[in-house]
């Protein structure tokens, strides 16, 4: 199994219920280590740019809106399979599909207000960690 890197966010709704250490928690316990990692309050152009695959859909101003309604904790994720490993522990995009114990179903409220966002395959994943910590040290653990 490869060593991957992958874009991990905790969005404003969980930075919001101050449960950033849980959710890192979650992440070390599984083998992830944090290779890089920022708190940043998103620009409506960055969050419109980071989301710009989903420009068409009649959900992307309200994706955009809350992904700039706070604070979010954005890190890059090293580790066998870090992606998939990464999208296993977030659980499914609607937390009420979420399997039980996983990061969506034990602290997000909606398919809007939903957590986490992890990168979805390894072209993604460097394009996203490329957006957010060009310039920057990710450092090789
Ligand atoms: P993310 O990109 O944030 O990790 O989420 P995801 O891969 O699980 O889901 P994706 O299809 O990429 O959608 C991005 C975000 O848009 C919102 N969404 N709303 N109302 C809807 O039908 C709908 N579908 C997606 C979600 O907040 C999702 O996280
Ligand atoms: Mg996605």
């Amino acid at each position: 199994m490869a060593i991957e890197r992958t874009l991990s966010i905790i969005k404003p709704d969980a930075v919001a219920k101050n449960v950033v250490g849980q959710i890192l928690a979650r992440f070390e316990a599984a083998g992830l280590k944090i290779a890089a990692a920022r708190l940043a309050q998103l620009s409506r152009a960055e969050a419109e740019q980071f989301y710009a695959v989903h420009a068409a859909r009649p959900f992307f101003k309200d994706l955009v809106d809350f992904m700039i309604s706070g604070p979010v904790m954005i890190q890059v994720l090293e580790g066998e399979n870090a992606i998939l490993k990464n999208r296993e522990l977030m659980g499914a995009t609607d937390p009420k599909k979420a399997e039980p114990g996983t990061i969506r179903a034990d602290f997000a409220d909606s398919i809007d207000a939903n957590a986490v966002h992890g990168s979805d395959a390894p072209e993604t994943a460097a394009v996203e960690i490329a957006f957010f910590f060009a310039g920057l040290n990710v450092y090789a653990r």
